[in-house]
């Protein structure tokens, strides 16, 4: 294909993707089976209405991976109803999605299932160690393990897939894509060169900068003391710094890691003065953390993760406060049926 045929089919094509672990390894697996020259449209985790930045024509061709339905679906009708022939592969939120005769839709929002393994389940699992790496990044790691022995690999790879998911998805964590180490975009194009995830982990200057940016964010949240402690969990509060921005969603899952039945919220400040809040549940049934994050405004998610966009300054101390009202009844919930338990015994 000659240079003016390449850009040619680029304006023809688009790839809609979430800039994360999940949503890379998606389309670079789709990619290494199909390849083709796309223009790329993505960005931080949270930009997720990318397919209003996708011009409706007809006659192009269009791939989303890993973004929600919902947050696209009237830019989707648009795009569609201009004549454009669209390729849709997600687990996120599609209350709103429709059957059109341009559309092709693989959907799950199985609580084990990532696009990644949407992708790996179309492709015939001819890329599965991508779709484990994305799995990984998408935190599944029983299924990206239990795949990964079902491939044979070792430990040593196992853990080498796992590293790569975790460094991939930390990138894509920031207010902007400003705060980001590596731009999604370049970052698809860098990892695309690789067929073998673990030659892209050996050989990639890529991979190395973010395996060292993420162990520096990492101490630095490490060496924070917690804003306030408890036997139902702990709030901790990061400054308004790139640093922060990138490091408090992993930071608030290895927290939720490390729990021991205690719950977790991690808030940064923003550059407004308000808080996002990260909250993982030690009880996702009986304490769902949606459920916290819903009674403030702007809050969502799931029940083991949700969080808050802006908790105003001035509501700090009252989040503080709602969170240990909230889990502290679970908590003391918990001891009792132990003991009422041990009576029956
Ligand atoms: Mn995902």
């Amino acid at each position: 294909m000659s240079t003016s045929e390449a850009i040619d089919a680029a304006a023809q094509a688009y790839d809609v993707f979430n800039g994360d672990a999940d949503g890379l390894c998606a389309l670079h697996q789709l990619r290494l089976a199909t390849p083709r020259e796309a223009r790329c449209v993505t960005g931080a985790k949270r930009d997720i209405a990318l397919l209003r930045r996708v011009p409706a024509k007809a006659g192009i061709d269009v791939t989303v991976l890993d973004v929600s339905l919902d947050a696209n679906a009237d830019a989707l009708a648009a795009l569609l109803e201009a004549g454009a022939r669209v390729e849709y592969y997600d687990h996120h939120s599609a209350r709103r999605a429709f059957a059109h005769a341009r559309l092709r839709l693989e959907w799950d929002d199985s609580p084990r299932v990532c696009t990644s393994l949407i992708v790996d389940r179309a492709l015939g699992g001819r890329y599965r160690p991508w779709a484990i790496a994305g799995a990984f990044g998408d935190n599944l790691d029983a299924t990206a393990h239990a795949l990964a022995r079902a491939e044979g690999f070792d430990e040593r790879a196992i853990e080498s897939l796992r590293t790569l998911g975790r460094t991939l998805n930390y990138n894509a964590y920031g207010e902007t894509i400003d705060d980001l180490h590596i731009h999604p975009e370049v970052l698809y194009r860098a990892l695309h060169a690789f067929a073998d995830p673990r030659d892209f982990v050996r050989e990639s200057p890529c991979f190395t900068r973010l395996d060292e940016g993420y162990r520096d964010d990492l101490a630095h949240a490490d060496a924070l003391a917690p804003y306030r402690s408890g036997t139902a969990g702990a709030v901790y509060v990061l400054p308004n710094a790139p640093w922060a921005r990138r490091i408090s969603g992993t930071f608030a899952n290895q927290l939720g890691d490390e729990r021991g039945g205690r719950s977790f919220a991690v808030l940064t400040e923003r550059a407004d003065g308000s808080f996002c809040a990260s909250v993982r549940s030690a009880h996702p049934e009986a304490r769902p953390a949606n459920t916290l994050c819903e009674g403030f405004e702007g809050g969502g998610g799931r029940r083991a993760a949700a969080g808050v966009n802006a908790v105003p300054a001035a509501g700090l101390d009252a989040f503080v406060e709602a969170f240990f009202n909230y889990f502290t009844t679970e908590a003391s919930g918990g001891a009792q049926t132990c003991r009422s338990a041990e009576v029956r015994s």
